[in-house]
């Protein structure tokens, strides 16, 4: 018994040292659209910053960084999940890929462990992507993250929601959250 459980204590420290590159949101938790600037975008130049609307496709903000934004509508809000546990480590654990636009139609950016309750992790409003700190709001993890539109932009016809990217988990978890829960786990039930 002992010896296997040294041997999960091992395992755990190989977990550390290869944890692993950058994830991207892979999945819609939910979507509270807003009233007016809804729908999806495409990017046709970043000088000056000029967008194509089409019709909602929440895919747009999932997956790598592509320009293809998805206009949350004025005052909506998507919460978006990863494959693993976003986790706290040195500096911004968090980056949310938007639109050239961003300033005009500003945000504000939320993480939650459970979907219930959101810690608020600061605005948006600086173009292409901003970052968040985790530790700086004391979530030692997250595993959604929410964007919301500020409702009524500072620039009046130049667009009203914020355009999703995506979002990136720049210290996805896994293995090495569950292998330490698992040895958490095991070692309660050992003493
Ligand atoms: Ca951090
Ligand atoms: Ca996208």
């Amino acid at each position: 018994m002992l010896q296997m459980l040294l041997g999960a204590a091992l395992m755990v420290t190989t977990s550390v040292l290869v944890a692993g590159a950058q994830e991207y949101a892979v999945g819609v938790q939910s979507f509270l659209p807003g009233i007016g600037d809804l729908g999806s975008v495409d990017l046709i130049s970043n000088d000056p910053c000029r967008g194509n609307g089409r019709g909602l496709d929440l895919s747009d903000a999932l997956g790598a960084p592509n320009d293809k934004f998805v206009s949350i509508g004025d005052g909506g809000t998507i919460t978006l999940s990863f494959p693993n546990p976003i986790e706290d480590r040195p500096g911004a654990d968090v980056r949310v890929w938007v639109s050239c636009n961003v300033s005009c139609e500003p945000g504000d950016v939320a993480a939650s462990q459970d979907g219930i309750n959101f810690v608020p992790l600061g605005s948006l409003a600086t173009p292409f992507f901003e970052e968040y700190d985790l530790g700086s709001v004391g979530l030692p993890f997250a595993t959604l993250i929410r964007v919301h539109d500020v409702p009524s932009g500072p620039c009046p016809g130049l667009g009203l929601a914020v355009d999703v990217d995506t979002v990136e988990s720049l210290h996805p978890g896994s293995p090495v959250s569950v292998s330490r829960q698992s040895w958490a786990a095991v070692r309660t039930l050992y003493q």
